[in-house]
């Protein structure tokens, strides 16, 4: 783990405003790009493991505690039969984004279809597999759209994002 913000840690600023969490330690080498995203645009987040199987009680008790705490989205990866996601957006009103994470196994399709496959009245926005920094992106853009000088901030810093990656492509055509 070489950011700044493993788990168990919590970025340098502020309250956190995103829980980013996972099934294993062993997930981090993915979910890092969800943390270097949200660090992109200055948003503070506090990263962690909270597994639904092999710890129900603290997953439950993240999730309900969640908005008291603070945090107004969570990021949530796991690989395999991936139910963190699912269950923490049971037990929460939070917006909750999941990220697949690719095993050994079946290419991260398991991940994948655990997650994206959930019951009529209790979202998850699910992202591509392996792909979180795209859940770091949607999580700021979430935060972007609410009210406030800080949202205001996030859209600002949104809208000079995607004027850089047009000049990457453009410059790419080129
Ligand atoms: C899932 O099991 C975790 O999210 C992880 O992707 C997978 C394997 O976990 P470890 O056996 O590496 O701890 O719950």
């Amino acid at each position: 783990m070489n950011s700044m913000n493993s788990p168990g840690s919590v970025s340098a600023t502020g309250q956190p405003v995103v829980g980013v969490v996972m099934g294993s330690d062993s997930d981090w080498p993915v979910m890092e790009a969800a943390s270097l995203a949200l660090e992109q645009f200055g948003i503070a987040h506090e990263v962690d493991v909270v597994s639904a199987h092999r710890m129900p009680d603290e997953m439950v008790a993240y999730g309900q505690q969640a908005e008291e705490r603070g945090l107004r989205v969570i990021i949530a990866g796991a690989g395999g039969a991936a139910h963190l996601p699912g269950m923490l957006a049971s037990v929460t009103s939070l917006p909750v984004i999941g990220v697949p994470v690719p095993l050994k196994q079946l290419d991260g399709m398991d991940s994948l279809l655990s997650i994206v496959q959930m019951p009529g009245g209790v979202p998850v926005a699910t992202v591509s597999i392996g792909g979180a920094r795209n859940a770091g992106l949607l999580a700021a853009r979430i935060l972007g759209a609410g009210e406030g000088e800080e949202a205001a901030r996030i859209r600002t810093a949104m809208g000079e994002f995607r004027s850089a990656l047009r000049d990457e492509a453009h410059a790419k055509g080129k």
